[in-house]
């Protein structure tokens, strides 16, 4: 099985309150409708690549809980809680601990620090735990050995100065091959793995998902497309203009697992 074979997802719907959602800098605020499109069309995106969704309800008091990425990490073998960095955003791990208590043979929750699952990059050697400023050395020490007891290994690594998390500015596209901004590939983090550098003002596009046999790629961003394309994969490009607006991307959307239990 591939890091990236999954049949199984959770996606929360927007609530309105989703247009005040945190955002590291001022500028015009995204229009709740059009974030309903775009939240509609990821969703078939991952029906379209073989995934079964499950669609949790609104929650308003929590205006980045559509962000169900950061609150936890879903594996087959157990679902992780984690604490999220942003004040306003660690009630949405326990939150989320029902529907995930209902879906996992087992329920961990990190009990110390902070750690969002933006930060979390799972690769076929492991998984790569950013510190920035929301995932601390506490949380991500906690979480090294909440993995280990999973029979994960981890590495703990930084994440670009100015980076909301390490996956805004990198993802996996197949089991060797990275896409990443220009900030981490000196880094040497990626040493061992062909690295497909973004173009500087395509950067966003480096928060990209790697599917079953799909890579989900935000829409604009042809260059991006074309580094994907020619290493021979399969895109499709889903519009995140809106959720951009509050610092969001593709991968923040939804969690992601193979669940044995159906698995055919
Ligand atoms: C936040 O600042 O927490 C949200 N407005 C955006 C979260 C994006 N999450 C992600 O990329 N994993």
């Amino acid at each position: 099985m591939r890091v990236f074979d999954f049949n199984s997802a959770i996606v929360r719907m927007p609530g309105k309150s989703v247009v005040n959602g945190l955002r590291a800098s001022p500028g015009p605020v995204p229009v709740f409708e059009e974030i309903q499109a775009e939240h509609a069309a990821y969703v078939d995106a991952l029906h379209g690549a073989g995934v079964q969704v499950t669609v949790l309800d609104a929650l308003e008091p929590f205006p980045d809980s559509i962000f169900v990425e950061d609150p936890a990490l879903v594996f087959s073998e157990a679902a992780i809680l984690l604490r999220p960095g942003a004040p306003s955003r660690l009630p949405e791990a326990e939150a989320l601990a029902p529907s995930l208590a209902s879906r996992f043979p087992a329920l961990l929750r990190l009990s110390e620090g902070h750690a969002d699952g933006g930060d979390i990059l799972m690769t076929p050697r492991g998984a790569f735990i950013g510190l920035s400023a929301r995932t601390d050395a506490a949380g991500a020490r906690a979480l090294h050995s909440l993995l280990a007891s999973i029979g994960i290994q981890s590495q703990v690594v930084s994440t670009p100065r100015g980076t909301l998390h390490l996956k805004s500015d990198c993802s996996l596209v197949d089991e060797e091959t990275v896409l990443a901004t220009e900030a981490l590939p000196d880094s040497g983090i990626f040493d061992g793995f062909r690295v497909l550098t973004v173009p500087r003002e395509e950067r966003a596009a480096a928060n990209a998902v790697r599917v079953n046999d799909v890579v989900l790629v935000r829409a604009g961003c042809p260059r991006t497309r074309d580094l994907l394309v020619n290493r021979g994969l399969e895109v499709v490009t889903l519009p995140v203009s809106e959720i951009g607006k509050i610092d969001a991307g593709l991968s923040c959307m939804s969690l992601r697992w193979l669940d044995r239990r159906v698995a055919a």
